[in-house]
């Protein structure tokens, strides 16, 4: 009888170890529903962390074993490079899968937004002037809402590498929210349409864009997570060298309680750069979003310039998100202008609907958020990489910090400071 009690409670540890935080929390919330009589046989969408590569025949011999059980398990998608697959699954086939030996955890696929701060009123904002390289030869991935084929990134060659749709499954370009679109350009547009006076840091860098999230800005973790496979199984062929992830869950303590950190800190490991926003949830301690809050990545805060081009004047916004992370470690990394970008206009999207004051002209619109400050330093990341391919995405990461210009800030708002290219234009 003991012994039999102690299994069984061995069996609810195991269970409850490999659960993450927010699926154990669901969980619970639908043992509470179905206690109030509704429901019963409901399912759940989830990641399923696994001890190496999926093969097509592993997870073929489990969906067999799960329904000769009578389980639902609806696979979704196989992510070999991040050991993930994604699936819908009955709550008891939950618990079996938890059981599993070679399952190391599973994740809620839960919804995250690609977060926008409001739009300040028409105020003149300075675009980053080109500093003599333009990321040429190098090409930015770009996880996001999509991009529009503007003309500042497709004139006078188009840019755009690449293109993939994790939302709608379509072949060409779009951006049906517009977010992805300004993005892009504050990394790198050219100012083909401005004369020059609106263009990223890395004007000349090539892109490659894959599609999360959708009109709304909203996105699931297991598309996310499927961008950056791709990405992955993609990068020589386009020469990738940096990814940009202007977007976050908030409410993350441990990279290891998100799959979107998890895989881009596999990313980081493999050689990328990924650049990640601080969040605009500031400006309370410890409201970096995740995976801004893993301590590998390049994490991005925002900072107000004041229109002016010196950057003594520069506040770190209000709204930015501050560290520490767990552990008591300083984030973010750096910062970057944020407030009031102009950049590139996706016409007819979501926001460019929502808020036509925001345009800027025929071909541009503002923005603010730290959205916009990490695709300057992911632009001026591939501009040091155009100049120096052998750096490391800890090199680049060392050199960036080292060069930026420091604000009267303290460092869980600031990070090293504000990004500055001068170091390499020497
Ligand atoms: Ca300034």
């Amino acid at each position: 009888m003991e012994e039999m009690k102690r299994q069984q409670r061995k069996r609810a540890d195991d269970i409850a170890r490999k659960m993450s935080p927010h699926l154990r929390k669901a969980l619970s919330a639908e043992s509470r529903r179905k206690a109030g009589g509704s429901g019963g046989g409901r399912t759940m969408r989830i990641l399923l962390e696994v001890d190496r590569r999926p093969s097509r025949g592993w997870v073929e011999s489990l969906k067999r074993g799960f329904a000769s059980r009578g389980y639902r398990f609806q696979v979704l998608r196989r992510m070999p490079r991040l050991r993930l697959v994604s699936a819908i699954v009955s709550i008891p086939c939950l618990r079996t899968l938890c059981r599993h030996r070679r399952v190391t955890r599973v994740h809620l696929d839960r919804k995250v937004r690609v977060r926008l701060n409001v739009a300040t009123p028409s105020v003149g904002a300075s675009a980053l002037q080109s500093r003599g390289s333009t990321g040429k030869g190098v090409a930015i991935a770009i996880i996001d809402t999509g991009v529009y084929p503007h003309p500042d990134l497709t004139k006078p060659v188009n840019r755009i590498a690449a293109f993939r749709d994790f939302v709608g499954g379509r072949t060409k370009p779009y951006d049906d929210n517009g977010h992805g679109t300004h993005v892009a350009g504050d990394a790198a547009g050219n100012g083909f349409s401005s004369k020059g006076k609106y263009r990223g840091p890395a004007s000349g860098a090539k892109l490659v864009v894959a599609k999360a999230f959708d009109r709304n800005g909203e996105g699931n973790s297991s598309d996310i997570v499927a961008a950056i496979d791709w990405v992955l199984r993609v990068r020589k062929k386009y020469g990738i060298r940096v990814v940009n992830m202007s977007f976050g869950l908030p409410g993350v303590s441990r990279c290891s309680d998100d799959p979107i950190c998890r895989a881009a800190e596999r990313a980081w490991r493999s050689g990328l750069v990924v650049v990640a926003s601080a969040g605009n949830d500031g400006p309370g301690p410890r409201t970096v979003t995740s995976p801004g809050i893993s301590p590998l990545l390049l994490t991005v805060g925002a900072v107000d310039d004041r229109r002016t081009v010196r950057q003594a004047d520069d506040r770190v916004a209000a709204f930015s998100g501050r560290g520490p992370i767990a552990g008591g470690r300083t984030k973010p990394d750096l910062t970057a202008p944020g407030v009031g970008i102009v950049s590139l206009r996706a016409p007819g999207s979501a926001i460019d609907r929502d808020d036509p004051s925001a345009r800027v002209g025929a071909r541009y619109f503002k923005l603010t958020g730290t959205s916009m400050a990490a695709p300057i330093v992911a632009g001026g990341a591939a501009q040091l990489l155009q100049k120096r391919p052998r750096l490391s995405p800890a090199g680049v990461k060392r050199l960036l910090k080292r060069g930026a210009f420091r604000l009267k800030a303290p460092r869980n708002a600031q990070g090293s400071g504000e990004l500055d290219l001068r170091f390499a234009v020497k």
